[in-house]
């Protein structure tokens, strides 16, 4: 392919042109004084590999292996109320469980310039591609927003979790790395085999058979953050070189970025450990169960017998797109009767939050 080096040479140019960037720092201070002890407790093994330390199972002794929280967002009214919304209950989780695997937050916003939520959300600016570089197809900001975070700061904890503004916690989530591998719910629309011939084109065959490739996407997913390191320049450079292949661009689609997380992680060598449990996805899950997260990417309409309508506008619903552009008022109307936990929980997290974040709306 002839593009290679281009996309080569366009790495290495973003990369050089990092110094430039901006970093906003101001609000991890705040962070670190609202939950007082943690630095003491993270900075201890910081110089250790972990990819290559053993877990200790001998050590009855319960060390705490914490993770850093980012969630990757624009400054749209869309991508705010859910970040909003989705620190609240990080904020939440950590108070109630103090001694849970939850280190630090960042949202990383990848526009380029601050706003207004920077006191409210500990946040790191990224910028965004260089015009034209993401063909339309904006998610292509994420790993290049990774990148830049990854490089310009210096992250306390061992392990980071990528998360989604959509993301709702239901319970702290705990360390689910381990043995050098990741933690990553396994999405099933993501299918490595069915498409064995595009990705060879990025996963070449001394990189290891097909199945390699884990049926995931960067997110929920907690990894090292030495392996994540490696993983997120690859990430990155495999997004691009998968979108301007029109055959990869074809096959994968909308989900091409997370094509391009899951080869990145098998190209070195990061396998992952799926779990299932590891989030829910309302309406399709109807019980939290043992999952840490509500994923909200889903409509919810039901109508009025608490009857399932998806994909029929309901006449009790809630969907995020409602939301797009407009924030959603505090309070929202419960589901009737007979809806199942899951949303039923969901819409009252999403109005616990609202009650108690302060200047709801615009
Ligand atoms: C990016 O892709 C090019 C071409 O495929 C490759 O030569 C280069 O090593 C890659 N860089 C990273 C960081 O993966
Ligand atoms: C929320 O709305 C319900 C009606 O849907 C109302 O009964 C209740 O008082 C409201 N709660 C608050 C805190 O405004
Ligand atoms: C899956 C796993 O190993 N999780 C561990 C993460 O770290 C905590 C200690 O903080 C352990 O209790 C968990 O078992």
């Amino acid at each position: 392919m002839g593009c290679r080096n281009l996309f080569f040479a366009a790495v290495i140019s973003f990369s050089a042109a990092l110094i430039t960037y901006n970093i906003i720092i101001s609000a991890n201070a705040s962070l670190k004084q609202e939950f007082p002890g943690e630095s003491a407790q993270s900075s201890s093994s910081s110089s250790v590999d972990p990819i290559i330390r053993m877990p200790t199972e001998t050590s009855k002794k319960k060390t705490r292996r914490l993770f850093h929280t980012a969630v990757t967002a624009s400054d749209s009214i869309y991508n705010t109320w859910q970040s909003r919304v989705m620190y609240y209950w990080f904020k939440q989780q950590k108070l109630r469980h103090p001694n849970s695997d939850m280190g630090g937050f960042t949202r990383i916003l990848h526009t380029g310039k601050p706003d207004r939520f920077m006191d409210e959300i500990p946040t790191f600016v990224a910028n965004p591609l260089p015009d034209g570089i993401d063909q339309g197809y904006i998610v292509l900001n994420r790993p290049w927003a990774f990148v830049q975070w990854l490089q310009q700061v210096n992250i306390e904890e061992d392990y980071i979790l990528m998360s989604e503004p959509d993301h709702i916690l239901v319970k702290p989530i705990p360390n689910l790395s381990r043995d050098g591998l990741g933690a990553a719910f396994p999405f099933f629309y993501i299918e490595p085999k069915k498409y064995e011939k595009v990705l060879r084109k990025f996963f070449p065959e001394e990189r290891g058979p097909i199945t390699n490739i884990d049926p995931i996407g960067n997110s929920p997913v907690i990894v090292g953050k030495a392996a994540l390191k490696k993983i997120a320049p690859t990430w990155m450079n495999v997004s691009l070189a998968m979108k301007k292949d029109p055959e990869a661009d074809k096959a994968f689609g909308w989900v091409l970025e997370m094509y391009a997380y899951a080869v990145a992680s098998a190209f070195h060598g990061v396998g992952n450990i799926l779990y299932k449990e590891f989030m829910i996805q309302p309406p399709w899950d109807t019980t939290i169960g043992k999952s840490y997260i509500i994923h909200y990417t889903y409509g919810c309409d039901y109508d009025l017998q608490g009857k399932m309508t998806y994909g029929k506008i309901g006449e009790w619903r809630f969907d995020k797109r409602s939301y797009d552009n407009v924030w959603p008022p505090r309070n929202l109307s419960l589901p009737p009767p007979g809806v199942p936990e899951s949303v039923v929980t969901l819409v009252k997290m999403v109005n616990e939050a609202t009650a108690n974040i302060p200047n709801w709306g615009s």
